[in-house]
């Protein structure tokens, strides 16, 4: 009697993932694939696949320990057609299954393929919704339906409702929603982040980590040290650590970047959870407990659920709700290429030296990083979206077009015009100096406007707010800047322009 075969991607690593619901060991079969359409859809970081293939393999094990039969198929495995699809094929062909079940992929790109094999395949498939949300696509529709504007911060009171997270009587736990006003500090001297050690590889790990350095030489990154962990247990473990010693300074530091210290306070636990290794709520949960518990105060604790529950559930609601469209909106119509030191780490800009640096060792940096110094430059400089859009896809560990996005689309570029976000988020080298001692060891003055020796991010945001006066200076939040600019000089506006134009025409993009 023929059974059915479930086929687990990549980032479906979670027994509870709706591909399994009611599978019968005695007679179905569980689909496993690396494709090398997977591994080049972008150039990604070597840790990436590396982490993706390792974490696939355990997972297999895991299910064959339970006596499910899994169908694996290694990336060097003879006849391996590369695909997704061609892979399926074949193993229908060999199992001869009465149906496939597949969970909705975290992408529209994947999405697409699977509209495909529902024509060509011989047998049903069913394509069984994604439950690793708080938040289902049909309760963000609703959610979103009838609103001017979507704003995260109305969704996340409506999550934390839902969820019943730092609740207490239908009211927020502390009396606010929000406790940003005591977050967000420069780094003091003196405080040192915990170890953040990492795991060894395992036999597993390190058959992958050679497969991935013969194959994948010329990607992106370094592939060791490789501290990443790679099964459930790895993932909860890191979950325990962050919450016992960096949660309880979250809050405090979430925004402060030092040289070398990529990880800080933060919890690294992103690619985890995208994997599907660890569920939203148990973080949330986990975070919550700790402040219950009187091991970690409202402040860190509520910023840190915010993040998961909010900013998360939020930008993928939006992505489902706004994709295929979304990724081709650029309103501020930006075009250059992308400079080639994203990629080599090589420029004279300490923080951007720094934060490519951490991200090449790591596939890993935060998102004040991301957002405020490799972001803020792409935007100030008018990078095309599609360019950092790629770029971000491909580095970090945790990258998944579903949620890597609309970070860069929408929050970082303002390509979409505000649908995510209010107002872009722009800001010159005094934010950078604020936040972090990169300024210190930079061949700029971070305190200087004007000239060769100037901070360029001070002139490129000025000269951003210029060519795009017409589209953004009419935005309530960007007002301050705009009376600020309204009193400059038309020699002064011009020197900026220069300063600027001088600056843009020195990248290269190869
Ligand atoms: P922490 O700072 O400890 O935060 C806790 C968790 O909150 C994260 O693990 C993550 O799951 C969630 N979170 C925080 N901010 C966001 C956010 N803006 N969007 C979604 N989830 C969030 N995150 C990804 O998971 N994948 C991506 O591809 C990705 N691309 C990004 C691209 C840009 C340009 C920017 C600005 C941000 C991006 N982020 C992405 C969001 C964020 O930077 C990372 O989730 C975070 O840095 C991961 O590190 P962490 O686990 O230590 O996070
Ligand atoms: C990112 C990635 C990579 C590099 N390789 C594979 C792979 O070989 N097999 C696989 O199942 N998944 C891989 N992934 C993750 C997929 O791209 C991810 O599952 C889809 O993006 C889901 O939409
Ligand atoms: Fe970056 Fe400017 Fe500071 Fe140099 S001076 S590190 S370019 S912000």
């Amino acid at each position: 009697m023929p059974g059915a075969l479930r086929f687990v991607l990549g980032d479906q690593l979670s027994r509870a993932i709706t591909s399994l619901d009611g599978l019968n060991p005695a007679l179905d079969v569980v689909l496993m694939v690396e494709v090398a359409e997977e591994t080049s859809y972008v150039g990604h970081h070597k840790q990436k696949i590396a982490l993706i293939f390792s974490a696939m393999r355990h997972f297999a094990e895991v299910l064959r320990e339970e006596g499910i039969r899994v169908d694996y198929v290694a990336l060097d495995a003879p006849g391996n057609t590369g695909s997704f699809g061609g892979e399926l094929k074949r193993a229908v062909a060999r199992h001869q299954p009465d149906a496939v079940f597949v969970t909705e992929p975290g992408e529209w790109r994947v999405l697409e393929m699977i509209q495909d094999w529902r024509e060509e395949l011989p047998v049903p498939l069913h394509l069984v919704p994604d439950r690793r949300f708080v938040c289902s696509r049909e309760e963000f529709l609703a959610w979103a339906h009838g609103r001017k504007a979507y704003r995260m911060e109305l969704f996340y009171r409506e999550m934390r409702r839902k969820t019943g997270l730092l609740m207490q009587d239908g009211e927020p736990e502390g009396g606010q929603w929000n406790f940003d006003h005591d977050n967000r500090k420069a780094l003091p001297k003196g405080v040192a982040p915990p170890d953040r050690g990492g795991f060894a590889p395992d036999a597993i790990t390190q058959e992958v980590l050679a497969l991935v350095a013969r194959r994948f030489p010329e990607n992106f990154g370094d592939l060791e040290p490789f501290r990443w962990g790679v099964t459930r247990e790895d993932a909860l473990a890191a979950l325990e650590s962050f919450v016992s010693e960096a949660l309880p300074f979250f809050g405090d530091y979430q925004d402060a970047m030092k040289t070398g210290e990529p990880f800080l306070f933060h919890s690294l636990i992103s690619p985890y959870l995208n994997l599907g290794l660890l569920d939203p709520l148990e973080i949330c949960r986990a975070a919550e407990q700790a402040w219950r518990e009187g091991t970690a105060p409202l402040n860190a604790v509520e910023g840190f659920i915010r993040q998961i529950i909010g900013w998360r559930e939020y930008v993928r609601g939006i992505y489902w709700l706004e994709m295929p469209d979304y990724a081709k909106t650029n309103v501020l119509g930006a075009t250059r290429k992308l400079p080639w030191f994203y990629w080599s780490g090589e420029t004279e800009l300490n923080c951007l030296k720094q934060c490519v640096g951490d991200t090449r060792r790591h596939a890993y940096a935060h998102h004040i990083q991301r957002l405020m110094v490799t972001g803020n430059f792409a935007l100030l400089a008018g990078i095309a979206p599609v360019e950092i859009e790629e770029w971000y896809l491909a580095v970090y560990a945790d990258a998944y077009d579903w949620v890597e996005l609309p970070n860069t689309h929408g929050m970082v570029m303002w390509a979409d015009g505000g649908l995510l976000g209010s107002k872009p988020y722009a800001a010159s080298g005094a934010y950078i100096d604020r936040m972090s001692d990169y300024c210190g060891a930079c061949a700029y003055d971070v305190k200087a406007k004007a000239g060769n020796a100037a901070c360029p991010f001070n002139y490129l945001y000025w000269n951003f707010l210029i060519e795009n006066e017409a589209k953004l200076g009419r935005n309530p939040r960007m007002a301050m800047p705009y009376r600020t600019l309204a009193r400059m000089t038309p020699a002064r506006r011009d020197e900026i322009a220069s300063d600027a134009q001088a600056f843009l025409a020195s990248l290269h993009s190869s």
